[in-house]
């Protein structure tokens, strides 16, 4: 049987050994790591995260962190998104852009200190990305990848759990919101924040030498809640309208396109990389835009191993980007990146390599 595992060039989780014990059977590779995409148990794993709570290794989430007297303008010079209003203790959602005005991530970007940021990054190397930019424009700042590693907690009953291993404080934090924490001496922050719509916490380790015992802790103070191991789910997020840049993306797509246009700010300077182009795509109307799809096809089928041509009345319009079977519909249900021309309520038909299946258009989120 071939393998792929960790190795130098493919860094390791301080969770991994966790993950291991806790039956992973399926991995992805993501910022040069590898993220838990299952463990087997695809219906438990949806149901915890909708009626319980699930825990999720998501350290490949990396922090760029920016610092020095110079990181509030260049982590503005990085986001298409105004952040001078950002407190410390907060984040926010904020949409890269390269020159082409074209999406690059969309991370979470959180303010430590007046001259320290953090952006949260998915699948890209904005390490080096910011880096160029800030090398190019004359711009010194300290850019580095710390030892952080988010791990996450999310569904309805996460809030208990997180409250009962750090404090009733955490009840209190607001969406974004964060603070510092440590328990049995592992340093954290605690972030009210997660990949879903379920609600949640998200724990970055701040030390990663200390993954499998920050694992354990929340193991057991779960254990009265149900809790488990999960991952960012696919049905759960098509289904509550969540983005996976990389997944829905491609390399011409801008944040108007998957919409993210109302975290873009027109106004910003031109030196905001890719708001002068931004601003173009802005006055030349959308072209394409992403809708959701529900498939009339009843089989439970794996995900999506590329994206699929979509036709409207034998016309070729754009792709499926994403497929899951959703638990809530009882169908497979998907995002498109189509013509503006496709709206809710169409018929389409999606070109899988099994066939040729009809689907409804309908608008993200499904419900
Ligand atoms: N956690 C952290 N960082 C991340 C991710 C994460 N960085 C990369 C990747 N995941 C980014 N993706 C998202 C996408 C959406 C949200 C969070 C991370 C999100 N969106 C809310 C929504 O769309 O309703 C809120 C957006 C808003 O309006 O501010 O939470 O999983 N640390």
């Amino acid at each position: 049987m071939a393998e792929i595992g960790p190795n130098t060039r493919l860094r390791v989780s301080p969770f991994y050994e966790a993950t291991v014990r806790e039956g992973v059977t399926g991995f992805s590779p993501y910022n040069k790591m590898l993220m838990p995409v299952s463990y087997g148990h695809p219906q438990a794993e949806y149901e915890r995260l909708l009626t319980g709570v699930a825990q999720w290794d998501v350290a490949v989430e990396r922090q760029v962190e920016i610092k020095g007297p110079n990181a509030a303008a260049l982590a503005q010079i990085l986001s298409v998104r105004d952040i001078s209003k950002i407190e410390f203790g907060m984040g926010r959602y904020v949409p890269m852009c390269d020159h082409r005005g074209v999406l690059i991530n969309d991370p979470v970007l959180l303010k430590l200190e007046e001259d320290r940021y953090w952006f949260s990054i998915g699948d890209n190397n904005i390490l080096l990305w910011a880096r160029a930019i800030a090398a190019e424009r004359g711009i010194e700042a300290e850019i580095e990848e710390p030892d952080v590693s988010p791990m996450a907690l999310q569904g309805p009953k996460a809030e208990d759990v997180v409250a009962s291993v750090l404090g009733d404080r955490v009840r209190s934090l607001r969406y974004f919101g964060f603070d510092h924490a440590e328990i049995n001496g592992i340093p954290l922050i605690v972030q009210r924040s997660g990949y879903s719509k379920q609600g949640g916490f998200e724990l970055y380790l701040l030390d990663g030498s200390r993954g499998s015992e920050l694992w354990d802790i929340f193991r057991e103070a779960g254990q009265p809640f149900g809790i488990g191991p999960g991952n960012p789910n696919p049905a759960e997020r098509i289904e509550s309208g969540l983005l996976s840049f990389g997944g829905d993306t491609d390399d011409q797509t801008t944040p108007f396109e998957v919409r993210l246009g109302k975290y873009v700010n027109l106004d910003l300077p031109d030196e905001v990389v890719g708001i002068p182009a931004l601003r173009k795509h802005h006055a030349g109307g959308l072209k394409r835009h992403l809708v959701g799809v529900k498939l009339e096809d009843q089989n439970q089928r794996p995900g999506h191993l590329r994206w699929y041509d979509v036709e409207k009345n034998g016309t070729r319009v754009g792709s499926m980007t994403n497929g899951v079977w959703s638990p809530r519909f009882g169908k497979t249900i998907g995002y498109l990146l189509v013509t503006t021309d496709v709206q809710p309520g169409d018929r389409v038909e999606v070109l899988r390599e099994d066939g040729r299946f009809a689907g409804t258009v309908s608008d993200i989120p499904f419900y």
